[in-house]
């Protein structure tokens, strides 16, 4: 496929409610989506940059930097065999995984449209329906958890996650299992703690927690294997991990039992399916992290959460858990047994509302060939 042109928005979309974690609170969401075309076939793709280097050291004007002056221009006019090819000719650019996971995300849109198949297929998916959770920001009080809680299980939510941050945790997690002593519970602290709280996580041990998220340094590997040997909870890697051979490290380490995979965290959807193979190779189950994507971005993550070793459920949630309208028809909608329909029409499976497309832009630059 020779790519004629790509088009990068700027968008800027509000959350139905500020999200509370130990990085800050964000009440609005920005991202890049990138939009490729060549022969008659348009892909869809975004990248998950944020407006501020707190989760990644990645912004939306870093992101938009390396992709304008970097990754475009080496596929730009080229006759594409398929995306492995993008990805060996920009290779040379070091780190910028989410400026490359966009671009990466609309050519495998654009190539599974060109076949006919839908990208869950394209990439090796093999269920209809994913399992799905909801992450939940830090609320004022214990009461006001354990309300938003009621609600979204009855929405069918399979599992909760709660952030946690130092001075905003056991208690929480104490007043979750004393009201619902079997629900799916996990926790994600956002690298706030260091090895000295280490009899906190102890502590935490007894609330049967099916893992607890990036604990420790977001880089760190081996801290994590001395506290993942002091405690009987499994620590699943989130920030740390940014391609295959981190996954390894941390594996032979012993530094976690569980990894979340996000595509924009690796560069990709190839680079996840490497860590997916490898990590089904090692018995190790993985999950689909979130970034809050739009629909598109959200449709790539159901479609890569339908391969065999995503076996617990994903920070994949309803369309309308972040924003009040979406900008893809369909939205995303959860099913009251918890899951969430993986599209099955090509590519993505959705389709861009336009209209609300360029309600959220605010910028647009377009490149041709
Ligand atoms: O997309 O439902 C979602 C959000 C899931 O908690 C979530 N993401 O560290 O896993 C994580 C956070 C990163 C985004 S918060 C800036
Ligand atoms: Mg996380």
């Amino acid at each position: 496929m020779r790519i004629t042109q790509v088009e990068l928005r700027h968008i800027k979309m509000v959350l139905v409610s500020p999200f509370v974690t130990s990085m800050g609170t964000e009440y609005d969401e920005e991202h890049i989506i990138v939009r490729v075309d060549g022969e008659g076939i348009t892909g869809w793709g975004e990248s998950v940059a944020e407006g501020t280097p707190y989760y990644s050291y990645e912004t939306v004007q870093t992101a938009w930097h390396i992709l304008r002056d970097f990754l475009i221009p080496s596929i730009l006019g080229k006759d594409l065999k398929g995306v492995d090819e993008a990805i060996a000719s920009y290779a040379i650019v070091r780190g910028h995984m989410m400026a490359k996971a966009g671009l990466e995300a609309a050519l495998w849109d654009a190539f599974a449209r060109s076949e006919n198949r839908s990208l869950s297929r394209m990439l090796g998916g093999v269920r209809d329906r994913v399992d799905v959770g909801v992450s939940i920001g830090i609320q004022p009080t214990e009461k006001d958890l354990i309300k938003k809680v009621e609600g979204y299980l009855a929405e069918g939510y399979k599992r909760i996650k709660i952030k946690i941050a130092p001075g905003n945790d056991i208690q929480y997690v104490s007043a979750l299992r004393n009201e619902f002593p079997r629900l799916l519970l996990q926790v994600d602290a956002n690298s706030a703690y260091t090895l000295n709280e280490i009899d906190l996580f102890k502590r935490l041990d007894e609330y049967n927690l099916s893992l607890i998220e990036q604990p420790l340094g977001y880089e760190d590997i081996y801290d994590h294997s001395k506290l993942q040997r002091e405690i009987k909870t499994p620590i699943c890697l989130d920030e740390s991990i940014h391609s295959l051979d981190d996954t390894r490290a941390a594996i032979e380490l012993k530094s976690c039992r569980i990894i979340n995979i996000k595509p924009g965290r690796v560069g990709g959807f190839t680079e996840s399916k490497l860590i997916h193979d490898y990590c089904a190779s090692m018995m190790i189950p993985v999950w689909h992290g979130g970034m809050l994507e739009s629909g598109i971005g959200r449709a790539g993550n159901v479609a890569l959460a339908s391969l065999p070793n995503f076996i617990l459920p994903g920070d994949i949630s309803a369309s309308k858990r972040y924003y009040k309208e979406d900008i893809v028809i369909p939205e995303f909608v959860v099913n009251s047994d918890g899951t969430m329909d993986v599209p099955s029409g090509p590519g993505i499976g959705v389709e861009v509302d336009m209209k609300m497309l360029e309600k959220v832009t605010v910028r647009k630059e377009v490149f041709r060939a």
